[in-house]
């Protein structure tokens, strides 16, 4: 699926903006069709946003089921023989969708786009309605997982992931003409071989008969490097500029169906950076060179707006990576915006890209240790079918973001169970989902500390390990010398599995403005001890190839004795404010700052 774009034969139309809302608790709106009309008890609505803090309402911010978005929409005049396209971003957790009566798509995910061919609904010049029916509840057969439970005041909510379950459209929302005859996907591989860059082009066209495809690549500054026919083969890049980290250097690829006459019949516009993604033994090579991944596992957590994307968030968010010196970050835990995807490309950040499974683990709850009262994989847990939804968020997450060079890694799940039988037996299968899908990137998963070197059995499919470790926090609390004692010795059992390692998370909660002289756990003086600590760490193993800080930002959680307000390992406060681990962390990462 290609996003919505301007190009000579496309054109598109933005549905941001105040929608009605209505929430639905007895779920009676789909029989009641009201979808049918004007919603009837509506509010108002920011789109894109999480629904939950923008209104003033406890009922509301907690709120799970249904909820209805509406707007209506005047077809541009101008589209007049076009095929019209409706396309959501996102809409969490999944939703369904009429324009007027009829009933044109639904989808399951919160985190990839999803869109309907809408042509015989509507007339250039006229106006519809639009009417998504989203739901945010969590069950075991949803990534990420969660369960209902009935309790004596009522149903919960419940969930194991460590970040509030904002929902909603929290991304753009956008009408779309296309020719009839159109082209479906792109797909491109890159390479290079000594100062000659290759791009392998894959354009699925549909409706084509008679019809060639047609691309051109062109430089930075709009020179053409190279032209090619068919619907596959390679373009050839002389001197070519390479992207890498911190240069984000882009070739604009158009694919073009033209006519015999050499008319165009449809164009598309496909950003392309130049590079190569490889493991060897304990290297994780970009571009046949050694990278070492600096950065943060982060979040899309804004207050107000929750996990809306927004621009001015988007620039200052990067303002701060390039600030600190991180180079890289990973999606933890869901796909982020295609937005945040395509400005990593244009400036050079590596990215980890992460699908939504996080919390496949009965033996943790909300950052918390200590056992949940479930079994994870089992018939009426997470089964066969919770596994195909899962297998469909990788497909998905793939499709959407094969071609962006800043993603060099797939994770296919953050701290699941993976020490049992049932882990081994239902993420082996999964793996070769993410492989089948993209053969070119490494895949893996983000391990936890309850399956420890030695202990987890998941391990062995993954190109790359990524540890999350807590020591001298959850365990070994306060106490630095013992946590330096116990890590290293784990992650020198990890080191023997000849493979590279990333630390994808370690850190320490600390309020913003509470010191201390001595290392007290909460302190600024003991986030930025425990990071140097965990550095010593990593600078004495050869197979540690990157550190990702948990958090790069302060984040909201669910409430919980283990969070005041929020989880506070960030590196800057949820306003983006430096706490003292900020600049030790610019210390390291830009060497002499
Ligand atoms: C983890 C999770 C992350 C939590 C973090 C914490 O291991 O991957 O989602 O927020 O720990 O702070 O407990």
């Amino acid at each position: 699926m290609l996003r919505p774009q301007d190009t000579t034969t496309r054109e598109r139309k933005n549905l941001d903006g105040i929608w009605s809302f209505r929430l639905d608790a007895e779920a009676a709106g789909r029989d009641a069709r009201w979808y049918a009309g004007p919603l009837a008890d509506a509010r108002d609505m920011a789109v894109p946003a999480s629904f939950n803090d923008v209104v003033a309402d406890a009922a509301v911010r907690d709120y799970f089921g249904d909820i209805w978005y509406q707007r209506t929409v005047r077809v541009p005049r101008g589209w007049d023989g076009q095929r019209v396209v409706l396309h959501f971003e996102s809409a969490t957790h999944r939703a369904t969708v009429w324009v007027d009566e009829h009933e044109v798509m639904s989808h399951e995910g919160g985190y990839t786009p999803f869109e309907a061919d809408i042509t015989e609904f509507v007339t250039a010049g006229e106006e519809v309605l639009v009417t998504a029916l989203v739901n945010n509840t969590l069950s075991f057969q949803s990534i990420p997982p969660g369960v209902i439970e009935q309790r004596p005041s009522g149903p919960a909510q419940v969930y194991w992931h460590d970040f509030f379950n904002y929902a909603g459209i929290h991304r753009s929302v956008w009408l779309s003409a296309t020719p009839q005859a159109r082209i479906e996907d792109v797909t491109v591989v890159t390479g290079f071989t000594g100062s000659t860059g290759s791009v392998d082009w894959t354009v699925e066209a549909v409706d084509q008969d008679g019809l060639d495809v047609h691309v051109v690549l062109r430089d930075g500054s709009g020179g053409v490097v190279a032209e090619g026919s068919g619907a596959t083969g390679t373009l050839e890049v002389p001197d070519v500029h390479l992207w890498g980290p911190g240069d984000g250097y882009l070739y604009g690829l158009e694919a073009q169906l033209v006519d015999d006459g050499g008319a165009v019949v449809d164009s598309v516009s496909q950003n392309v950076g130049v590079r190569t993604v490889e493991v060897r033994g304990t290297e994780f090579l970009i571009n046949g060179e050694p990278f070492y991944f600096t950065g943060f596992g982060m979040h899309e957590d804004h207050a107000i707006i929750g996990k809306a994307q927004n621009d001015a968030h988007l620039v200052n968010d990067f303002e701060l990576l390039d600030w600190i010196g991180a180079n890289s970050f990973r999606t933890s835990h869901y796909p982020y915006s295609e937005d945040v995807l395509d400005y990593a490309d244009r400036h050079g950040i590596v990215v980890i890209d992460e699908t939504a499974a996080v919390g496949l683990n009965m033996g943790l709850g909300g950052g918390i240790f200590g056992g949940q009262g479930y079994t994870t994989f089992s018939p009426e847990t997470i089964n066969d079918a919770s596994q195909e939804v899962h297998a469909q968020a990788i497909r998905e997450l793939i499709a959407r973001d094969k071609n962006h060079p800043s993603v060099v890694v797939w994770s296919i799940a953050n701290e699941p169970e993976s020490d049992t039988e049932g882990a081994e037996n239902y993420f082996r299968p999964l793996f070769d989902v993410a492989r089948e899908a993209d053969p070119t990137r490494p895949v893996g998963f983000v391990n936890v500390m309850l399956a420890p070197h030695g202990t987890c059995r998941v391990s062995q499919f993954a190109d790359i390990l990524m540890l999350n470790r807590y020591y001298g926090w959850y365990v070994n609390t306060g106490d630095l010398p013992g946590a330096e004692i116990a890590w290293t010795e784990e992650l020198q059992g990890w080191a023997t599995e000849g493979k590279p390692i990333v630390i994808t998370e370690y850190g320490a909660d600390t309020l913003a403005g509470n010191h201390s002289l001595t290392p007290q756990p909460w302190s600024e003086e003991y986030q930025v001890d425990y990071l140097d600590m965990n550095h010593r760490v990593f600078d004495s193993i050869d197979a540690v190839v990157g550190e990702h800080v948990w958090n790069f930002a302060d984040f909201a959680t669910t409430s919980g004795i283990m969070r005041v307000d929020g989880n506070k390992k960030g590196a800057f406060t949820r306003d983006r404010r430096p706490k003292s681990a900020a600049f030790a962390l610019r210390r390291r990462w830009k060497k002499n700052f």
